[in-house]
């Protein structure tokens, strides 16, 4: 049985990664933080599989991270731990730089140490990377300008990795990710806050969004179709680096107004700038019962925007297609439908024990 090492298993690449790999019958190994309270819950499914083993650790520990890896001595590992979002690296620039830079490099190392140089290696790298061009869609070749402290940890991870692969022959590979999300996406991200945000307004439990630059441009793709490819890269003869994306690009703003139009309601933007706001224009159907004609489910709030933005990403993954034979199959407008289902039929429970309370 293969043995797989994911860093980052309770996070939401992790669970659908360690599904994808005990379905096809690997022994994985997941390295788990320490919490006051469970952070299992996106793999509680997994818990009672016998091909599942959590260990305690921490990307800023590199004795443990040594002394696990001689213990399971990986064929593969999947190293997805980070701080991963941007807007809390402006505001822990040192930690993020350990945990998202330093991290990846204490795994490597150990590697190298414990002479496991015959394990297989994945690296989350990311679109963030690329931060401010000059032109779309971003590619393997295009130059990278990275715009927080999230993602110059991140630049750092994707050097090392190479250099590993130069100097000590490693099988590492980067898989450049562009905007992945899911039911099990977190909260605070653009995607998860939008559609978890009308859910709950619909069913009359939280009041209108605040949010930042809603002319931010992504390529949005759907997390389970990003982890195939995770594992694929690693399947490959020889290791590479590679963007994984849908190749179409929306706004924020777009997002919003599918959101909404899944949940019955159109909605009508007034005002500009730091004044502008969303506005309920049409209700038909049933799922949203608490909004009506004139509700304000959006403003814009200062706060939310960032020291420097990323304005525009858009992927171009002929390298993916044209090597591993991978392609996307669920689009941007498919994924937020099955979010805002998940996230209403959360809210409606929600709504229920309220009631009933
Ligand atoms: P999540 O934030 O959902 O998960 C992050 C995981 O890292 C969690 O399991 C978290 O543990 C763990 N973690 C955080 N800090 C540490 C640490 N110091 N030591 C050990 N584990 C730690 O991220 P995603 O699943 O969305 O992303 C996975 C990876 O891919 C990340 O590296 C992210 O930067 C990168 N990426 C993500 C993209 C996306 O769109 N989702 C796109 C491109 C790259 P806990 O549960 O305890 O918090
Ligand atoms: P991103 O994702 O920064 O691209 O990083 P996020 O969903 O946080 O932001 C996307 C864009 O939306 C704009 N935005 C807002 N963002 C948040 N979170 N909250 C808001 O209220 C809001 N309003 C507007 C942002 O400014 C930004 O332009 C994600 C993470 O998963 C990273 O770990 C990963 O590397 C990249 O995707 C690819």
């Amino acid at each position: 049985m293969k043995q797989a090492f994911i860093t980052g298993i309770t996070g939401q690449d992790g669970s659908y990664l360690a599904e994808f790999l005990i379905g096809a019958g690997y022994r994985v190994h997941g390295l788990v933080r320490r919490a006051s309270q469970a952070n299992t819950g996106r793999i509680a499914g997994l818990l009672s599989s016998p091909q599942l083993h959590l260990h305690y650790g921490d990307l800023g520990d590199a004795a443990g991270l040594v002394a696990l890896l001689a213990q399971i001595r990986p064929d593969e590992v999947y190293n997805l731990a980070a701080q991963s979002d941007v807007a809390v690296s402006f505001q822990t620039p040192l930690y993020t730089a350990d945990v998202n830079g330093m991290g990846t490099l204490r795994l490597l190392d150990a590697l190298r140490t414990l002479g496991l140089s015959a394990t297989r290696f994945y690296q989350a790298s990311t679109s963030e990377l690329f931060g401010l061009t000059d032109g779309l869609p971003q590619h393997e070749g295009t130059a990278f300008h990275p715009r927080s402290p999230y993602a110059i940890a991140k630049l750092f991870s994707y050097w090392s990795v190479i250099n590993y692969r130069e100097s000590y022959g490693f099988h590492a590979s980067n898989g450049i990710l562009f905007n992945h999300e899911s039911p099990r996406r977190g909260e605070e991200f653009v995607a998860r806050k939008i559609t978890r945000g009308l859910a709950r307004m619909a069913q009359g439990l939280q009041g209108p969004l605040r949010m930042g630059n809603i002319e931010a441009r992504r390529d949005w793709g759907h997390a389970r179709d990003y982890v195939r490819m995770q594992w694929l890269m690693l399947q490959q003869e020889s290791p590479g680096d590679y963007v994984i994306a849908t190749g179409q690009q929306y706004s924020v703003r777009d997002f919003l107004v599918w959101a909404g139009q899944e949940l019955g309601v159109d909605l009508d933007f007034k005002g500009s700038g730091l004044a502008e706001e969303a506005i309920v224009n049409h209700v038909h159907g049933d799922a949203a019962p608490a909004l009506r004609v004139g509700d304000v489910v959006m403003q814009v709030d200062p706060r939310y925007f960032r020291p420097s933005e990323v304005p525009s990403l858009l992927g171009d993954a002929a390298r993916a297609r044209r090597r591993l034979g991978w392609h996307p199959e669920v689009s941007a407008r498919q994924l937020c439908a099955e979010m805002v289902a998940s996230d209403l039929a959360a809210a409606r429970c929600d709504a229920m024990t309220r009631v009933q309370g």
